[in-house]
């Protein structure tokens, strides 16, 4: 049966917007009146075309918001790939909502719903400090094909470019793949970044070995390790990532600094279960997403909150190497649904 949540308002209740939490690094936080904005919502184009328009649709019929208004809501939220946990703990916080002070019809319920989005995204947000001593290790990980190698190359450029510049060193840790180090190399040299290798067929331990050993003696501050995709049923290719984070450890107190999750958004709810498990094996600290520009899926970024517990960090929006951005919760919301 439908029921009524044309409630008063409670003065006493707060309004909607949370505090902001920014989950990019100091030294990468969007410049608030740059192009920063636009950008996103260049990358979230396709997402914010299905998801935006079918919102919209229930919000001009809402008069009075009542069970059917949130049944109307969750095939759009399915739809956008939040999940069907993340779809419910929304609904229910909304249904909760209006129970307790109302939803005073479709412009309200908008707003609370952009509320309760944005205190997904910012519950696993942190904010990323750089190590006080030099040098800082990130390894990049992740299944085969998410944008590893890609991504790498343009975080080399993100840091060398930003308001507060850093120095980069590469590391091919990918022996695996044939062709894998000659595709970091490119990276490399369009970044205007020094690399450490090896050969192929190499231990990638040894190559960052002699990568810890170099940024260290060059003062370089940020090493960025590209690894090899690999599934995380692969325990021998798992044990070798375990093996590379000791090598760090040894040569660099408390590295890897950052371990990063590169996950492709167009694989969607699938990609999310790899994820899954591979986070549970790999230390994962935060989340790369890739390929944000190629799906109307975009709303994985709140499942990725709910069902892995990290926050999106960096988004790739493309296959240039200005195409990754520090991942913000307020741009991304408003982007989707402004
Ligand atoms: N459109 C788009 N394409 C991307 C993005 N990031 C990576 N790609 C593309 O994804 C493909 C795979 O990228 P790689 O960087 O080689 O992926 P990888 O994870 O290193 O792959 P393996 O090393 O084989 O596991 C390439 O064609 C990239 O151009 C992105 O943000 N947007
Ligand atoms: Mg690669």
């Amino acid at each position: 049966m439908a029921f009524s949540f044309f409630n008063k308002r409670d003065k006493s209740e707060p309004v909607p917007d949370q505090p902001t939490q920014q989950s990019a690094p100091q030294s990468e936080q969007p410049p608030e009146n740059s192009g920063f904005f636009d950008r996103m919502k260049q990358a979230v184009t396709r997402t914010r075309d299905s998801f935006s328009e079918s919102i919209s649709s229930v919000i001009a019929l809402t008069r009075e918001v009542d069970e059917s208004t949130l049944l109307d809501l969750e095939p759009v939220l399915l739809a956008a790939d939040l999940g069907a946990p993340t779809t419910a703990l929304v609904l229910e916080n909304l249904r909760q909502r209006a129970l307790r002070t109302g939803i005073q019809g479709g412009a309200e319920l908008k707003q609370l719903l952009k509320s309760e989005l944005k205190q997904i995204l910012d519950s696993v947000a942190y904010p990323i400090t750089h190590p006080a001593t030099p040098p800082e290790v990130i390894m990049m990980v992740g299944v085969n094909g998410t944008g590893k190698t890609t991504t790498t190359g343009k975080l080399a450029h993100l840091f060398a470019t930003g308001p507060n510049p850093r120095t980069v060193l590469l590391c091919a840790a990918d022996t695996f793949r044939a062709a894998a180090i000659e595709q970091l190399e490119v990276w490399a040299s369009r970044s205007n970044t020094p690399i450490i290798k090896t050969k192929q067929g190499g231990d990638p331990s040894a190559a960052l070995y002699d990568a810890c050993t170099a940024a260290k003696a060059r003062g370089t501050q940020t090493l960025i390790v590209d690894t090899a995709g690999r599934l995380h049923t692969k325990s021998d290719l798992m044990k070798e990532l375990d093996k590379m984070r000791r090598t760090a450890e040894r040569l660099i107190p408390g590295a890897p600094h950052q371990t990063l999750l590169v996950m492709d958004a167009t694989t969607g709810q699938n990609g999310l279960i790899q994820a899954r498990l591979f986070t549970e094996a790999a230390h994962v600290t935060g989340i790369v997403l890739t390929k944000l520009d190629g799906t109307a899926k975009g709303g994985i970024v709140l499942a990725i909150a709910t069902e892995l517990k990290l926050p999106v960090v960096y988004a790739g929006i493309g296959e240039k190497i200005e195409d990754l951005i520090p991942f913000d919760s307020s741009a991304f919301i408003d982007s989707l649904l402004d």
